[in-house]
């Protein structure tokens, strides 16, 4: 008894429900510092995983481990991400119906881990009833792609994601895989041409220069060495001990060789990222006049022959622009300072579109063409919450993009589920939490919220400057509780502010911008005739990226932060039509260290997550509810009263349902159209007691159509 009890005391309670006193944040953390000590990572409240990255390789993911969790009870075992995948899938098997898995948590947490695992469970756990194997390759590898393309190291990551990523897994009624489809969500484009010291470009750039061999490297006219490129130099840090380019590169080859790349695709696509680092050492000298002019051919030469436009005409876009004047087109000189900026807005323009091009070519790979009803779990990894020394519009997206899954995570679990318990008519003492709807507002209501201040002082071109910009916020938005400037710095946080900064207290901490480049990045705007002389590339990709048709900026196109705002809307109601599951990853320490269990930190994140809340909703709730209907439809066969058939009232039949079943009282609740079930434990229960019935049921009937033989 003793040995059992201490054996509990070393590794804690898997699920905070049972934790008791459930209500104090200490004993929370006590708990999961305790089972992390452990290298037990995973923890539920109920049907939500908490996970705290171990930063070490921990072998809990092998194909034995997998077998282990597959068609398991969720309470049976330890708890486990693939406890959570496998309960997923099942419920949308027997209820046909779609879902999605919310991984959220800071940058550096845990969450490409966590959905790259999901995927490999899904992709090794499912039947394999036809020759589908290559849908479970491709969207297996179509991460390495992604991930070469779209993550870079930052000071938080070492392999941090770089745009936002939600990927729909389609099942078909038998459970197999048989395709998958992804958005993805403003790529941090500015990377492309500028690193904060300590980070890196995207991934690819590295592993083309380390690992492409020699033959494609004297193709493309490049060094193997980052060190030559300006676009690879900026952070001074082109060598990661944790990231082996090279071998990243052999496994990048791979998979573009199995999401069916072709050859033409592959040349045209490192001609591209090749061309990005060309562009990035193009350099300029001032003429007698001031403005500027190439200082040396053999870049410009490069990007003809790896864009297939001429010379000249590239020449010629890189340092004027094309005014129109009346009827006629001028061609304006740039000064160096312009056409520095050209020629980086050209370079992200690329590899922007690139990467778009990137995403629908995988979906293209990964789409299943046959017309069956399909269903899917969708996994949802985006950009965690990042704060840095400086933050710029980058970071305000990435924060007001966190700052949107949480309302979501609010309105789904605390809110709805409180309200359910309103309209129901279940007695229930409301539990308190901070909803962070005033800063989604903040950010990006009509009129007055940040985004619309910041496209209304870039529709004054000339005029407005950043600082502008500022001004405008503060007259606009001054005395909001999660809004200070400089003027008001002092009095609120005691802490000071730069001229040309505003700080947002966000729901996982405060945040200072710095405003330098907002309205420029907010406007992304791409000159005319550089545009035209994309057009005329012979390159296969940049002949699709900058199509002839694409509509002529007569009217203005919309502007950065709005098109994120809309696609984010978009994402929410994509979200919301399905069942959600919630993976809430936790950073142990800011050193990116194992066995280091920061408590200061992690406090602060259960805190944010409003895991604390989620828990009390959770333990005075009701774990599972059901349709009175639905209820009945199922487990009528566990008892006479209802078996074959109910004529009653749904709601008393259920009753009697459950009180022969041997519910406790206090176990269940009878809403006014559903069932309330206390512990998930009790509905599985049922649910063992109804797979037996079915089989003997089954048994039966075969018995009985045997004696017809
Ligand atoms: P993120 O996706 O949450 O950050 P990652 O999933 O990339 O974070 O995790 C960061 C690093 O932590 C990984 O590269 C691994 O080294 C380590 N790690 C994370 N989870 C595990 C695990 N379960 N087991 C072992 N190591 C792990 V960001 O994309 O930056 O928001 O933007
Ligand atoms: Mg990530």
């Amino acid at each position: 008894m003793e040995g059992a009890l201490t054996a509990r005391d070393r590794v804690g309670i898997q699920d905070f429900v049972l934790l008791d006193p459930y209500t104090s944040e200490s004993a929370f953390l006590t708990n999961l510092r305790k089972r992390f000590n452990e290298n037990l990572i995973y923890t539920y409240i109920g049907t939500l995983l908490v996970s705290v990255n171990p930063y070490k390789e921990l072998g809990i993911y092998s194909t034995k481990q997998m077998d282990t969790y597959m068609g398991v009870n969720f309470f049976e075992l330890p708890p486990h991400l693939f406890a959570l995948a496998d309960n997923a899938y099942r419920t949308m098997l027997s209820e046909t119906n779609n879902h999605f898995i919310l991984i959220s948590g800071e940058s550096g947490a845990g969450k490409t881990e966590a959905s790259k695992k999901i995927l490999q469970f899904y992709a090794a756990s499912c039947p394999r009833t036809r020759l589908l194997d290559n849908v479970r390759d491709r969207l297996l590898l179509s991460n390495p792609v992604l991930e070469a393309f779209g993550n870079a190291k930052t000071l938080k990551n070492d392999n941090s994601s770089r745009f936002g990523k939600y990927m729909d897994i389609q099942f078909d009624f038998q459970g197999e895989a048989v395709g998958g489809h992804i958005l993805s969500y403003l790529l941090e484009k500015s990377r492309v041409v500028h690193q904060n010291h300590g980070e890196r470009n995207f991934h690819i750039f590295y592993q083309l220069v380390e690992g492409g061999d020699d033959e494609l490297l004297r193709w493309l006219g490049l060094e193997r060495n980052p060190q030559h490129y300006t676009y690879l130099v900026q952070g001074e840090c082109a060598k990661v001990s944790s990231i082996n380019d090279k071998n990243d590169w052999k496994t990048v080859q791979k998979a573009l060789a199995v999401i069916d790349f072709s050859e033409t695709d592959i040349e045209s696509l490192f001609g591209i990222i090749a061309s990005v680092l060309h562009l990035g050492n193009v350099r300029f000298d001032a003429d007698a006049r001031g403005y500027a002019t190439l200082s040396n051919g053999s870049e410009v030469h490069w990007l003809s022959q790896l864009l297939g436009i001429r010379a000249q005409v590239l020449q010629e876009g890189l340092t004027h622009r094309k005014i129109e004047a009346r009827e006629e087109q001028v061609l304006s000189p740039f000064t160096i300072e312009h056409a520095v900026y050209a020629r980086d807005a050209l370079a992200k323009a690329v590899y922007g579109r690139t990467f778009t091009w990137l995403v629908n070519k995988i979906n293209e790979s990964l789409a299943n063409k046959d017309s069956s009803r399909k269903t899917v779990i969708g996994l949802l990894d985006i950009y965690g919450f990042e704060v840095f020394h400086v933050n710029s519009f980058e970071q305000f997206c990435i924060n007001y993009c966190n700052e949107k899954l949480q309302q979501l995570f609010i309105q789904l679990t605390l809110k709805s589920e409180q309200e359910e318990y309103e309209t129901e008519g279940i007695e229930w003492e409301t539990v308190p939490y901070f909803n962070n709807k005033i800063i989604c507002d903040l950010v990006e209501e009509k009129h007055r919220g940040i985004i619309s201040v910041l496209d209304e002082e870039c529709l004054r071109p000339g005029e407005a400057t950043d600082l502008t910009f500022l001004q405008r916020l503060e007259e606009k938005i001054i005395g909001h509780p999660h809004f200070i400037t400089h003027k008001l710095a002092d009095q609120k946080t005691r802490k000071t502010l730069e001229r040309g900064d505003f700080r947002l207290l966000h729901y996982a901490g405060e945040v200072t911008y710095c405003v330098v480049g907002f309205l420029d990045k907010n406007n992304d705007l791409l000159y005319r005739n550089v545009k035209d002389v994309m057009r005329q590339s012979k390159n296969f990709i940049v002949k699709q990226c900058f199509p002839s048709t694409e509509p002529d900026t007569k009217k203005r196109p919309e502007t950065v932060a709005t098109q994120f705002k809309s696609s984010l809307a978009g994402l929410a109601d994509i979200l919301m039509a399905k069942e959600p599951w919630y993976v809430r990853c936790l950073k142990p320490n800011d050193a990116k260290q194992p066995g280091r269990f920061d408590d200061v930190l992690v406090r602060h994140q259960v805190k944010y997550l409003g895991l604390m809340e989620h828990l009390r909703v959770r333990r005075a709730g009701f774990a599972y509810r059901r349709r009175f209907e639905v209820f009945l439809q199922r487990y009528k066969p566990l008892c006479p009263d209802t078996w074959p058939n109910w004529k009653g009232p749904p709601a008393e039949g259920v009753e009697r349902l459950v009180k022969h079943l041997g519910y406790a009282p206090d176990e269940y609740k009878m809403g006014k159209t559903k069932i309330f079930i206390r512990h998930a434990r009790t509905l599985f229960a049922t649910e063992d007691a109804y797979e037996v019935c079915k089989h003997k049921l089954a048994t039966r009937i075969q018995a009985k159509y045997k004696g017809y033989r």
